[in-house]
């Protein structure tokens, strides 16, 4: 039983609390979540990190009223705790439960959903901006990370923000990693401001101001009491940073370039586990009548030891042992995962052809890109959370004769659309894209499905896009790529691939050559075509088993390319048969399904198609992608039960186009 945690209804109770009293809050929360997130995992370590900055927001600031605006927001496990949705904690990126990022339709407290990174600042400044023109009062306090200030957009915020408004309040969220360790110059000079000499002496300088409060501590109550003189105080340590700091350009507190010549007050950097600084910092900033960004300093993984020690593993992770922190063993004979074949054939090819290139955008564990960054650092390239410059880069290298693969989850290579279009394709530059998560992250939910990719492409000319139905595919289809003259894309899933050997010497593909799996039988039975894209061959060959079994004929068509489309094999099948199905992980609009109507279209065929596939609305988190496919319909008893109420619907009226 908490003593605290569980009579927190909304951030009105958290300002209730003395300071010892939000210490101890601090503890039961992070035991809510250590306990709470094991059996179905979550993003611990980041939320570790946070616990005194989120009470610290709660206790100065007044949400809904006040607005957060969290980037990626994978870290507002504490903001969700504190904000009414405690009893509800536990569901968490679970079917039916709590979303694992802001929602805007999940509490009033969310005044922004995001899961992409380098949103906030944007979206907080348009906040103040909406603010400033209505002539209303809330504060807005973006909160970012270290990592999510290397990506372009952040900086595109920062460039904007003195010319829009004089009360902006951003937090930079600074634990040094990103999801990996954090990567660039950006991040250099952070940790140049953290460990500059002048930092310790001066946060001493700091806590000695706190001591001379009254009664000589560090109490809250306190602090505010003595608001005035502790601002003024305060201000002057702000405003006039240790000289010889500034002078040598390493910034020190109170200054760091970068803010400063952006016209945004920098402060920090502050121990982002110390509530009373957390707490008189923020009560500055609430008052201060100029951009401002405090520079918090936060430990990813506090309070777990196994977080502790290996951060990025526990910055998002699957069940976990409370005790030790391990997690499930993969279970024996599981297939390997898609991106692991991605990443070892990687190493093979790039052992064979030294125009080859792996670059990441801040993703070498999730893509499993770190195989090559282990066995052949100096062709791997991790160019931090910035897909738009991860294109534009590969871009750049293709015209110098490389062959730059892009590995790049699906839903984050939406942001660099302009870049395929502008750069790779109008070129027609040989850049090879892997679009890993193609399908569900059904735990992320909306914000991370890859259910878009084949729209977002495949009117683009120029471009090749394939989805293998196994590993050995994704192989071959790999090889194929670095064969390419023009923009490759190919899609695969998350998780486990199909546990099919994989050849020693992979095959070079016929660009739009689908492959058939089976041939109608001519066994007198009804004919259904079945074209299952990429990994829903598997339900396509279960749709196919089924059918046999009450009887019909059918074929199965493996079609491995979205763009372009085998005309002839699709034409041939689809005049066979009397029903044509599509299958594809990917949203039914403008996807493979529509590729194949406007085939039809165009060579006037008139078989009825049915298309298995997302439907034209966002796709909630769900526990799992059975639970998700059992819900929306993309099943072996549903797609059955649709062929049998198309023959019923219009016996006749195929018959007479088949006679
Ligand atoms: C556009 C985009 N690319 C990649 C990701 C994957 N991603 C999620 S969190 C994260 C790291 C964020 O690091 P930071 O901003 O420092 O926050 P922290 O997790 O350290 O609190 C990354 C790369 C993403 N969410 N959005």
């Amino acid at each position: 039983m908490s003593q605290y945690l569980e009579g927190i209804q909304g951030p009105a109770q958290v300002k209730q609390l003395s300071l010892d009293q939000l210490r101890t809050l601090a503890e039961e929360i992070r035991q809510e979540m250590i306990t709470g997130l094991a059996r179905n995992g979550g993003h611990l370590g980041p939320n570790l990190g946070v616990v005194e900055l989120t009470i610290a927001l709660h206790y100065v600031f007044n949400t809904p009223k006040d607005k957060f605006v969290w980037d990626v927001s994978h870290q507002v496990y504490v903001h969700k705790l504190l904000t009414g949705r405690r009893d509800r904690f536990r569901s968490i990126r679970g079917t039916g439960g709590l979303s694992g990022f802001a929602l805007r339709s999940e509490s009033e407290h969310d005044s922004y959903g995001a899961a992409h990174a380098g949103t906030a600042l944007s979206a907080a400044l348009g906040m103040c901006a909406a603010r400033d023109q209505r002539g209303s009062d809330e504060n807005v306090v973006a909160i970012f990370g270290d990592a999510a200030l290397t990506n372009g957009i952040s900086f595109e915020a920062l460039n904007n923000v003195s010319q829009t408004t004089k009360r902006f309040i951003g937090i930079l969220n600074d634990n040094e990693w990103s999801i990996a360790k954090n990567v660039g110059a950006i991040s250099a000079y952070l940790n140049k401001l953290i460990t500059h000499p002048s930092y310790n002496k001066l946060t001493k300088d700091f806590e000695r101001f706190l001591r001379r409060l009254p009664k000589g501590e560090v109490a809250l109550k306190l602090a505010h009491k003595a608001e005035e003189g502790f601002k003024s105080a305060f201000t002057e340590v702000a405003l006039y940073p240790n000289t010889a700091a500034a002078e040598d350009g390493r910034g020190g507190y109170g200054n760091s370039l970068i803010f400063e010549e952006m016209g945004v007050r920098y402060l920090g950097p502050i121990d982002g586990h110390n509530l009373p600084l957390l707490i008189t910092t923020l009560e500055f900033a609430k008052s201060c009548d100029h951009p401002i960004v405090i520079h918090v300093l936060t430990q990813k993984g506090k309070g777990f030891e196994a977080a502790l020690k290996n951060p990025e593993k526990f910055h998002g992770l699957g069940p976990y042992d409370v005790a030790t922190g391990a997690t499930l063993p993969v279970k024996a004979g599981t297939a390997p995962n898609w991106q692991d074949v991605f990443g070892q054939t990687m190493v093979k090819l790039c052992q064979k052809d030294t125009t080859i290139i792996g670059i990441t955008a801040a993703m070498p564990s999730g893509t499993s890109l770190k195989y090559l960054e282990k066995a052949m650092p100096e062709r791997y390239y991790d160019v931090g959370i910035a897909e738009e410059h991860a294109v534009l880069f590969a871009c750049g290298m293709a015209t110098m004769g490389y062959h730059p693969v892009c590995a790049i989850y699906s839903t984050f290579l939406q942001r660099a659309y302009d870049c395929i279009v502008h750069d790779a394709a109008l070129q027609d530059l040989p850049v090879i894209f892997c679009m890993d998560r193609a399908g569900l992250s059904p735990q992320d939910g909306p914000t991370h499905h890859g259910l878009f990719d084949i729209s977002y492409l495949r009117h683009v000319p120029n471009c090749t896009l394939m989805a293998p139905k196994d590993e050995d595919e994704l192989v071959d289809m790999m090889f194929t790529a670095t064969h390419e003259r023009h923009a490759t894309f190919i899609r695969y899933p998350r998780g486990p691939a199909e546990g099919v050997p994989i050849k020693d010497q992979p095959r070079l593909l016929e660009i739009g050559k689908a492959e058939v799996i089976q041939s109608f039988s001519n066994n007198g039975g009804r004919k259904v075509a079945l074209f299952p894209l990429g990994n829903m061959m598997r339900l396509g060959r279960q749709v196919a088993e089924q059918l046999a079994g009450e009887g019909y004929d059918v074929a199965v068509v493996n079609p491995r390319f979205a763009k372009p489309l085998d005309a002839g094999v699709t034409e041939f099948f689809a005049r066979a048969a009397e029903i044509l199905v599509t299958f594809e992980d990917h949203a039914v609009t403008g996807g493979y399904g529509s590729a194949v109507l406007e085939l039809f279209n165009e060579k006037r065929i008139s078989t009825p198609v049915i298309m298995v596939g997302w439907p034209d609305q966002f796709i909630e988190h769900g526990s799992s992608v059975d639970d998700l496919r059992n819900k929306y319909g993309l099943t072996v008893d549903n797609t059955v039960t649709k062929i049998r109420a198309e023959f019923a619907q219009a016996p006749t009226l195929r018959e007479s186009v088949v006679a």
